[in-house]
């Protein structure tokens, strides 16, 4: 019995009756009578965790008899937002809980709310990092999570006087029903000491790391659920633990107390979650971050997932670890260590197996996001990592010097460590120079790297270098967040669409019915009224009834120009309050801002209280009341995405061209039915191209135009100048009329602007004005609206995480799907 396989519960209201009381009565150990909340809310996670268990034991067994490659997805981050509603819609078991609750006199519904999500990511990337495990588990293909379990997630953010405040996300504080924790599964991570030489008995020379301190990492799984298919993957987070070792030395020293506290030192590791998703800070507990899940995932990999007879050299047939940004990137490293120094493997066999073991993903273009850790902290962390790298970088330059002689600048220009400001390790260079394939997350963001970032290492490995453009799942973003859409979508063309988005396209015919048009528009309007009740609830916000809703959410970043939909609505504000925009010839429009600053950006949090401080006038403001209306609600995250972009009319992308490596708002917009209003950068091109140009907004200048100004000389003051409404604008923001008379407090704003200006808001300033005007145009004209609206869903079938993931298996992994 203990060897065959464990059935999962029947699907019955009953049965789920019975298991939900029974994890209500014997797991929280409460009477249904006297249960909170949150004891039914666990009791409920349970009882549908209870259902997947059986396929994840499955899915695991049948992973581990066979011996085909697997991924290892490595990243730092995973923004994996509320669990309980995917895993109803995975098991299928929507209904059923519903009804089953109800029969216990409890509303699903309410119990929905109860849920914290696990906010284990900043933006974009985490972000991906979930949508792509979804799209793994249902393609039935074989991949593993990897990554760090904090005990504090994305912060929570407030807003005190329009200022940002940053809460402490506890997100375990009520109990975390979805992971399974194996404390007793203990791999040791080790930091600091020295190396030493050694002669081995066969007389070869070795190297010795003499740690300097340890600390255990726990295993925590979670199920990944595919869509109605029976398979349940593995998300693996790490957190850190002191050893024994380590509690012993210091509670010998006598003071117990401190010995007790000293522990947290080593438990710190998995504490908290970096808020910065752009400029990093250098900060020696990230590396240690870093260095721990990615220790702990290589062990696992090899020492709990392979059979006990496994040759390490077999390696690159059983699994290719693709790394989400340089975050994981000294995995190269620790994978060279394991195989030379504990294997005993020669040095060059080690490196033909850690060159075939490694994929690369780059999600930036901004150089200052480009990860380089000091050499110095590197020697101190991880000296034996350091003298690796260095001997990585001779291998590699002498390559380099082979195909090139005589260019010593190119040589130093692709090292692998970089000398200025401060000899540090380019992360983004180990991780080209180890991996099978680098790529770019969008057409135009990879072009770029091969072109500009990454040029020289794209002129010595053309093949290196591929493209994969994100994707979202459709599960999440669609089925889940849009239950009227789906509903609609399902009506018409059958349910299939859910696990094969291209079949969108069969809507497109239906764009010239007008009876399903005035449907479309329904489940647009019955969205507005249910994001109308969460900003109610949520913060106290009572949106406007009939208007244009459009919607800016995202990272606040001054790449991404939150600063020019503020001189957008500015300038609507001023013509109108001036008296030279005839407010009735004004398309009433309600701008929705979501947005977290990371909290040591200035600018960002400047920019934050100008728009809170604007919102506050402009809103108070009898002159445009029922023309213009502004929603900032607090601390954006998935749970607020779901509910906001299914009723958005009007989608803002608007970054710089060139500086947006993909963006993938962008795509969860289109597929709910918003229309674009964009530059030429990132995915937006793809977008635009796949919809159409009657059905997207492009304005602004494209990536060679950027350059070809930036390269004659950029003179933010001219457009000021010559730009009366501009100009009007901005001295409107600069009075101080926005900030109670207070002129200092959008100093730091408007000085920037005009004499600085780094991402020519200004330059574009009036292309997107002229956009602005089109989409109110258009916006007249609702049937043509709601054909474009219908359009942008038909056509944007390509933006599922499941058609990226087929993409990275065909170009990258080479890993079988279905079970
Ligand atoms: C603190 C260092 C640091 C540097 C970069 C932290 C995080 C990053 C990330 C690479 C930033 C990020 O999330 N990039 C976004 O990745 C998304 C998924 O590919 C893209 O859609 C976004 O365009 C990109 O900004």
């Amino acid at each position: 019995l203990a060897r065959g396989p464990v059935a999962s519960p029947p699907h019955s209201v009953d049965a789920f009756v019975k298991e939900f009381l029974r994890e209500l009565n014997y797991g929280q150990g409460v009477p249904l009578s006297r249960s909170s909340l949150n004891d039914q809310y666990l009791a409920l996670a349970r009882t549908v965790r209870g259902y997947l268990t059986a396929r994840w034991l499955e899915t695991a067994r049948k992973r581990r008899s066979h011996t085909e490659r697997a991924v290892g997805y490595l990243s730092a981050e995973y923004l994996l937002g509320r669990q309980l509603d995917n895993a109803l819609l995975a098991t299928d078991l929507t209904q059923i809980a519903e009804d089953a609750l109800h029969a216990c006199g409890i509303e699903l519904d309410a119990l929905r709310q109860v849920e914290v999500e696990p906010g284990l990511g900043n933006g974009g990337l985490g972000r991906l990092a979930a949508c792509f495990i979804d799209s793994m588990a249902t393609m039935g293909a074989p991949c593993i999570g990897y990554g760090l379990r904090y005990e504090y997630g994305i912060f929570k953010q407030t807003f005190v006087d329009g200022r940002q405040i940053e809460i402490p996300d506890n997100w375990l504080s009520m109990g975390d029903p979805w992971e399974i924790a194996h404390p007793e599964m203990e791999v040791p991570v080790h930091f600091g000491g020295h190396t030493e030489r050694y002669v081995d008995e066969a007389g070869r020379d070795r190297v010795k790391w003499i740690h300097g301190w340890d600390v255990l990492g726990i295993r925590y799984n979670y199920m990944v659920p595919g869509y109605q298919n029976g398979v349940v993957n593995t998300l693996r987070l790490w957190r850190a633990r002191a050893t024994r070792a380590f509690d012993l030395d210091i509670f010998n020293a006598g003071d117990y107390a401190q010995a007790v506290r000293s522990q947290t030192f080593a438990e710190n590791i998995s504490k908290v979650l970096y808020p910065e998703d752009s400029t990093p800070q250098g900060k020696e507990l990230r590396l240690q971050q870093q260095y721990f899940f990615v220790a702990c995932s290589l062990y696992d990999f090899i020492k709990h997932t392979q059979p006990t007879d496994f040759d390490v050299r077999d390696l690159p047939e059983r699994i290719i670890f693709q790394l989400n940004d340089t975050h994981p990137v000294i995995a190269i490293p620790e994978l060279m260590r394991l195989l030379v120094d504990d294997y005993g493997l020669e040095w060059e066999d080690a490196w033909g197996i850690t060159r075939q073991c490694f994929a690369y993903t780059c999600h930036t273009l901004l150089p200052e996001a480009l990860e380089v850790w000091p050499v110095s902290l590197m020697e101190r962390l991880l000296p034996r990592h350091m003298e690796i790298i260095y001997r990585i970088n001779e291998g590699f330059l002498d390559e380099v010097r082979e195909a090139y002689p005589g260019d010593e600048l190119r040589v130093r220009r692709m090292s692998i460590i970089g000398d200025h400001p401060e000899r540090s390790v380019r992360m983004a260079h180990l991780a080209t120079v180890a991996s099978v394939k680098v790529n770019g997350v969008a057409e135009l963001h990879s072009q770029l790297l091969r072109d500009k970032v990454l040029n020289d290492f794209a002129e010595l490995w053309p093949d290196k270098f591929t493209n994969v453009t994100n994707g979202v799942t459709p599960r999440r973003f669609v089925r889940q967040a849009n239950p009227y859409l789906s509903k609609l979508i399902t009506d018409t063309i059958g349910v299939g669409w859910v696990a094969n988005l291209d079949r969108l396209e069969e809507l497109e015919v239906y764009a010239e019915d007008e009876d399903f048009r005035e449907k479309f528009r329904a489940v647009k309007a019955a969205n507005k009224e249910r994001i109308t009740r969460v900003l109610q609830r949520r913060d106290g916000i009572a949106l406007p009834e009939g208007h244009l809703l459009d919607v800016m959410v995202k990272r606040l970043h001054e790449y991404k120009r939150q600063s020019l939909k503020l001189l957008h609505i500015v300038t609507l504000y001023d013509g109108i309050i001036s008296g030279r925009l005839d407010p009735a010839s004004v398309t009433p429009r309600t701008v929705v801002f979501g947005a977290k600053a990371a909290p040591g950006y200035r600018m960002a949090k400047e920019t934050i209280y100008l728009i809170n401080s604007a919102a506050t006038v402009i809103n108070a403001d009898p002159r445009v009341e029922g023309r213009l209306f502004m929603a900032f609600p607090a601390n954006y995250n998935v749970t607020l995405a779901e509910r906001l972009i299914p009723a958005a009319d009007l989608s803002e992308q608007i970054s710089l061209a060139g500086k947006e490596a993909s963006g993938t708002g962008n795509m969860k917009f289109a597929l709910n039915g918003a229309l674009t209003i964009g530059t030429d950068d990132g995915a937006n091109v793809e977008i635009r191209r796949l919809v159409g140009d009657d059905n997207f907004f492009l304005f602004g200048m494209d990536e060679p135009q950027v350059a070809e100004l930036q390269a004659r000389g950029y003179r933010p003051a001219d457009y000021y100048e010559t730009n009366e409404n501009l100009r009007s604008a901005i001295n409107l923001i600069a009075s101080g009329h926005f900030t109670g008379g207070d002129r200092d407090a959008a100093g730091l704003f408007v000085g920037d602007l005009l004499s600085n200006d780094a991402f020519l808001a200004l330059a574009d300033y009036q292309s997107y004005m002229d956009a602005q005007a089109r989409v109110e145009a258009y916006y007249a004209d609702q049937e043509a609206w709601t054909k474009s609206a219908i359009l942008n869903v038909a056509r944007s079938g390509y933006f599922s995480s499941d058609r990226s993931m087929r993409d990275y298996i065909d170009r990258i992994w080479h890993v079988k799907t279905g079970v």
